[in-house]
C-alpha cells in the first residue's frame, strides 16, 4: 500500500482529474541501473483515454507494442519492459515460423494466442519474470539466452495482441 490516507487528498471523490488526458503515464518505478546483456527496451501503451480501464479490453481499442532496438545479437538480452498505458500489459517472447509476420497469428475464443514454444515472459511490476501483468506506470524485465532466430514479442491479455500488441524481434 502506498502512503497516504485514504480519502484523502484530490484523487478522491469522484472523477479523476488528469492533466493532458493522452499524456503517457509517468513510471511508477524504476528499471534496475545494471542488466545483463544487450538491452531491449519495450513500450507498452494504449489509447484508453481513461484511467478507470478494468475488466477485458474491447476488440478494436488501439494498442501498441514498440521495441528498439528490433534487431540484437545472439546470446543474453534483457528486455526492459515500460508499461505507459492505462492498463494492465505483459511482455511474452514467442518463436516467430519461417515466412511468418508478426501480428499474423489467430487468438482463440478466449482472444489470446497460443503461447507454446514461449521463451519466457515480463509480467511482474517493478520486478523481473512472470508474474501477474505490469501494472499501467510499472516496469518489468526480463533476462533471457536468445538464439540465431526471428520472435514475436507479444502481449497476451485477452483482446490485447488483437488490438496491436505485437513486434518482431530478430536476433543474429
Ligand atoms: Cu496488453
Amino acid at each position: 500500500m502506498m502512503g497516504g490516507a485514504p480519502g484523502r487528498g484530490p484523487g478522491s471523490g469522484s472523477g479523476m482529474m488528469q492533466d493532458g488526458g493522452m499524456a503517457y503515464r509517468q513510471l511508477s518505478c524504476e528499471p534496475p541501473t545494471a542488466v545483463p546483456g544487450e538491452v531491449v527496451r519495450v513500450r507498452l501503451s494504449d489509447m484508453g483515454m481513461t484511467a478507470m480501464a478494468s475488466g477485458d479490453a474491447p476488440l478494436g481499442m488501439r494498442m501498441v507494442l514498440r521495441a528498439t532496438p528490433s534487431v540484437v545479437t545472439a546470446g543474453t538480452v534483457t528486455l526492459l519492459v515500460e508499461n505507459l498505458g492505462w492498463r494492465t500489459h505483459e511482455l511474452v517472447v514467442l518463436p516467430l515460423a519461417a515466412g511468418a509476420l508478426d501480428g499474423q497469428r489467430v487468438p482463440g475464443a478466449d482472444g489470446k494466442v497460443d503461447e507454446a514454444g514461449s521463451l519466457g515472459e515480463a509480467s511482474r511490476s517493478c520486478a523481473s519474470g512472470e508474474g501477474e501483468g505490469i501494472a499501467s506506470g510499472a516496469v518489468g524485465w526480463v533476462t533471457l539466452e536468445l538464439r540465431p532466430g526471428r520472435y514475436e514479442l507479444v502481449c497476451n491479455l485477452t483482446n490485447h495482441y488483437a488490438d496491436g500488441m505485437h513486434a518482431e524481434l530478430v536476433v543474429r
